[in-house]
């Protein structure tokens, strides 16, 4: 049996009233569908070291390996489904006017879930971009014999997504910081909030006047400064959230 989470009337009443509501998720919303999260005890990072994988020096000086390493990520990602926090953000999309939904996540599981107005920051896992032409492409063959993958121009393919110190797409980015001025509850969910600028977009909706509210397993540096911080599992307390709101 799952804790009862008990909503404050302020969340509730705001929510059910709200026009504009814009959501910011990270790895933690996919924890419970089996995706490792980057941080953490059980995190990607404990095992492997972003400057060695995440940054695209560490592409270029071991292509092999770091093509190795999201192989890996992608066949966890081709088996499992999404979770009922997903499912939830999906429902909660449907009741309200203007809703936006800003993921850092790379494993396309908010739409796989329903979820239509996604703004993938940090890109998208199962796309390939090439290194040369930018063409980008949804399936490239790397294995042992065929070795990497490479685009029709003599470019090497890449996966498509953003690693450390590499701008994020601007016209995705520029989408998720309107959503995030003009929204009037804001959520932060499932993520450390360490990476910028993803870790900048609550603030900023609380500056422009936002309810700005933290759902988070554990403490983060935003739980100081948010209006709420509720601690649990996002695949537990969302679908008890949209039970609430449904409630007349
Ligand atoms: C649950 C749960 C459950 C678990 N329910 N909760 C110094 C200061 C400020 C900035 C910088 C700086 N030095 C460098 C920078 C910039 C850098 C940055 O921010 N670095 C910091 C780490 C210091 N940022 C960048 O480089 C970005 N680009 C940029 O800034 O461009 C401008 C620029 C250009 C040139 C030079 C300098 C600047 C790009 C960032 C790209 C991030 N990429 C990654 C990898 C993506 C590809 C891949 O997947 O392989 O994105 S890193 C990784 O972290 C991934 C994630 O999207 C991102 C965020 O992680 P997330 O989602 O928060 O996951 P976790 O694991 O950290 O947290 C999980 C949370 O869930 C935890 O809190 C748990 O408690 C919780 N949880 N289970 C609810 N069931
Ligand atoms: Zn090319």
């Amino acid at each position: 049996m799952n804790a009862e989470t008990v909503f404050s009337a302020e969340l509730i009443s705001r929510l059910r009233n709200a026009r504009s509501v814009t959501v910011l998720t990270g790895a933690g919303v996919s924890a419970e569908s089996g995706v490792p999260t980057f941080r953490g005890p059980d995190g990607l990072w404990k095992k492997f070291r972003p400057e060695e994988l995440a940054t695209f020096e560490a592409f270029q000086r071991n292509p092999t390996l770091v093509w190795e390493w999201y192989q890996y990520r992608r066949s966890i990602i081709r088996d499992i489904q999404p979770n009922p926090g997903h499912f939830a953000l999906a429902e909660l999309e449907a009741m309200v006017p203007d809703f936006a939904l800003i993921t850092q996540n790379v494993d396309g599981l908010h739409r796989r879930a329903g979820s239509r107005n996604v703004f993938e920051l940090h890109g998208n896992i199962m796309r390939n971009r090439c290194t040369q032409c930018g063409v980008t492409v949804a399936d490239v063959e790397v294995t042992q014999e065929s070795g990497l993958p490479r685009c029709e121009c003599g470019g090497l393919f890449r996966p498509d997504v953003v690693w450390f110190g590499e701008m994020l797409p601007q016209a995705v980015w520029e989408q998720a910081v309107a959503a995030t001025s003009r929204a009037e509850v804001f959520l932060t969910i499932g993520t450390s909030a360490v990476v910028y600028p993803a870790a900048s977009l609550p603030m900023e909706a609380k500056a422009h006047g936002a309810y700005v509210v933290e759902i988070n397993f554990e403490p983060t540096p935003l739980s100081a400064v948010v209006h709420e911080a509720i601690r649990g599992k996002s695949g537990e307390i969302l679908p008890q959230l949209i039970t609430r709101l449904k409630e007349g």
